[in-house]
């Protein structure tokens, strides 16, 4: 052990209050043995700052911080609180609000444009690593950017020679984040009542670029004093995320490495293996993942992990890049956000390799007290310790970055102490769940509508649908809120789709199988996932991957039966465990696209309640969807199945739920 990082006699977390995990448990009591704090340690020690947390702290000039705390005993007449300036609380709320959307949305979006460089230089032919492997996905995508996928030629439809269309497709793409007029051209995707809004509240993006540039501009210092106005922009900056940045992510991410579908795997800390080589890869662009993922499976590198004494390469993912690898590899994910330090604490991880956002600075000092190296890959996103190392990461010699970054790894084995502890915990799962396999999975392949989801719906099998997704947050038991959220609306028969970290956290509680629902569900849901073969919580990706959610929402809309807006639906979306600022802009065009979306913890807009009502009441008239906030995990999911019964009401299909969940004997009573 090289080096520990912490003081003697700070505070500890207690390991099982701080998390339902048993790996993690037992991980958090080994580093507190071996005097490594983490960041639950850290969550003890520090606290946060009241105002701060309620949304009321203003520092964006330097006549501040402005401090606006609320009175003790709450607000009695006017609110006469107000900065150096004037601005008052809610413009402060929703200026710090606004730049967490913009936040969101550019990591969310920079990670799209990232991607669409690499899918220009794939069309151009630049690149032996990545090539267009989901053809269907291409041209299903194609006339959404008003590309032709096919040509007529002397009076013939012909199909258009394939290069073009990817060429064409990577130009339109990328020209989203900057094109100087109209709007984004995935905006019509939505259901067209959804559309009209938009157009009607002038909140439709124009490029992906401009909308989170001019959140900034607002929210400096003297320009917009309108919380309102404020909202709006907000508002036109998360979908040009939702149904722009991350949805172009997505799609070219699909065309690239393939659209999804389910395949079975495993998730936790137990997936480590002592007798392998264990990489770690941690973050969100797939472009890297997926060069290390095939450099890994390559005979000759196996080879070269047995000539160093191991059995062979284990992989393991944490955060999003889990998602990535898992849901089109069959990745094993090791663990959620909250677990990266614990990755390294078992002594057995040779390499973690991370790139973007989530990623944890006190990894290069857990690193430090084991063998493990820490391998940063992106351009924006070094680390200044000097044991981590840096291997920049291009498309254009993508597999050789790929092929340094295993043998580092291999090389690194044989260093490994003889401090290695991997919990033994672990629960298989499937992931896979794309809107494209859905419609597979519950339509079958020449029907491929969601028809037999909205017709379970509609006859009450299934109550409703919940997006759950989001991250961990150490101020809250790891875990515990995501499982308690998802379990209560399982057994209340509404389906759950999920991304991000809680799907994570569903893969290692086991319910991502089809056996789970016969244990954790209502009857109904359990009739069609025991039916159709499907677990009752389905793992749709990452947190770009949202974007799959609201054009799950749109098919079912399509489908029919259910209204004709994302607002009619009997849906609603949860971030039980939220820390990121990526969260707030998917919040923010949930509701936009008409989500009632609950978050859990707190919201920093508490501090000023008229802003705090506006995202509530006010978005709803505009939209159909809105922000609620509940920290309490069984009244969270019953918020959310409130909503989904009120939907169902207006909808004229209560009854029929009524009518499917009746049992023998009230049946017999009326057949008498
Ligand atoms: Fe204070 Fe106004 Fe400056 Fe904010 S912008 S720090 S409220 S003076
Ligand atoms: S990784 S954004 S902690 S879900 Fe996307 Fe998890 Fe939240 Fe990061």
């Amino acid at each position: 052990m090289a080096e520990l990082t912490k003081d003697k006699g700070a505070k500890l977390a207690d390991p099982v209050g701080a998390s339902i995990d048993p790996a993690t448990q037992e991980l958090i009591a080994r580093a507190q043995r071996l005097n490594i704090d983490t960041v639950f340690d850290r969550a003890v020690q520090m606290k946060p700052c009241a105002i701060g947390l309620q949304g009321i702290c203003c520092k964006n000039c330097a006549m501040g911080p402005c401090r606006l705390p609320l009175p003790k005993g709450g607000i009695d007449g006017e609110d006469t609180r107000k900065g150096l300036c004037g601005a008052t609380a809610n413009t402060i709320a929703a200026r710090n609000f606004a730049r967490m959307v913009a936040a969101g949305a550019a990591a969310h979006s920079d990670h799209g444009r990232c991607v669409a460089e690499v899918f220009m230089s794939a069309a151009r032919k630049e690149t032996d690593a990545y090539k267009i492997k989901d053809v269907n996905k291409l041209l299903a995508i194609a006339p959404h950017f008003g590309v032709a996928t096919t040509v007529e030629v002397d009076g013939a439809v012909q199909d258009r020679n394939l290069d073009e269309i990817a060429l064409e497709v990577a130009e339109k793409a990328l020209n989203e984040w900057g094109k100087a007029e109209g709007e984004l051209d995935y905006l019509k995707r939505a259901p067209a009542p959804l559309y009209e809004k938009w157009s009607k509240t002038g909140v439709k993006p124009r490029n992906i670029d401009r909308e989170i540039v001019e959140i900034m501009h607002r929210t400096h210092m003297g320009v917009d004093q309108d919380y309102k106005n404020i909202v709006k922009q907000c508002t036109r900056a998360s979908l040009a995320d939702g149904w722009g940045g991350s949805m172009i992510a997505t799609d070219l991410q699909d065309v690239l490495f393939g659209t999804p579908y389910p395949l079975q795997s495993e998730a936790n800390l137990g997936v480590l293996k002592e007798d392998h080589v264990n990489i770690i890869v941690h973050g969100h662009e797939p472009v890297l993942s997926e060069m290390i993922v095939a450099m890994s499976q390559k005979p000759e590198i196996i080879e070269y992990a047995k000539s160093k004494g191991a059995k062979g390469i284990q992989l393991g993912g944490i955060c999003c890049t889990a998602n990535e690898i898992f849901q089109r590899h069959g990745v094993p994910q090791a663990g959620t956000y909250l677990q990266q330090e614990l990755a390294i604490i078992t002594g057995a991880c040779d390499a973690m390799v991370v790139d973007i956002q989530c990623v944890f600075q006190n990894l290069a000092n857990v690193a430090k007290c084991f063998h493990t190296k820490l391998i940063t890959t992106h351009p924006i996103a070094k680390m200044e310790q000097e044991n981590v190392i840096h291997i920049e990461f291009d498309e254009h010699h993508a597999l050789e970055d790929a092929e340094k970054i295993v043998r580092l790894a291999i090389d690194n084995f044989q260093n490994r102490g003889s401090e290695v502890m991997i919990p033994q915990y672990k629960a298989s799962a499937i992931g896979g769940f794309s809107v494209e396999s859905v419609q597979y999975h519950l339509g079958g392949t020449f029907r491929g509508t969601y028809y037999t989801l909205n017709d379970n719906i509609i006859n009450g099998r299934i109550r409703g649908v919940a997006g759950v997704v989001g991250c961990n947050n150490a101020r809250t038991r790891h875990n515990e809120a995501h499982i308690k959220v998802v379990k209560e609306l399982i057994k209340n028969d509404v389906i759950v789709l999920t991304t991000g970290c809680n799907g994570i956290a569903c893969a290692m509680e086991g319910l991502l199988t089809p056996e789970s629902a016969a244990v954790h569900c209502g009857p109904g849901l359990a009739e069609v996932c025991e039916t159709v073969g499907i677990p009752p919580v389905l793992h749709m990706g990452s947190c770009v991957d949202n974007s799959r959610l609201l054009l799950a929402a749109t098919e079912v809309v399509k489908a029919g039966g259910l209204g004709k807006d994302i607002c009619d639906l009997p849906l609603a979306g949860s971030a039980p465990e939220w820390m990121s600022e990526k969260a707030i802009s998917i919040g923010h065009y949930f509701v936009s696209s008409g989500v009632y979306t609950v978050f859990g913890l707190h919201l920093p807009t508490s501090g000023a309640p008229v802003f705090h009502d506006y995202l509530s009441k006010e978005m709803e008239k505009m939209y159909g969807g809105k922000w609620d906030l509940e920290a309490d995990p069984i009244k969270h999911a019953h918020m959310m199945i409130a909503h989904i019964d009120r939907k169902r009401k207006e909808l004229g299909i209560d009854k029929a739920r009524e009518r499917v969940l009746m049992d023998m004997a009230d049946r017999q009573a009326l057949e008498g």
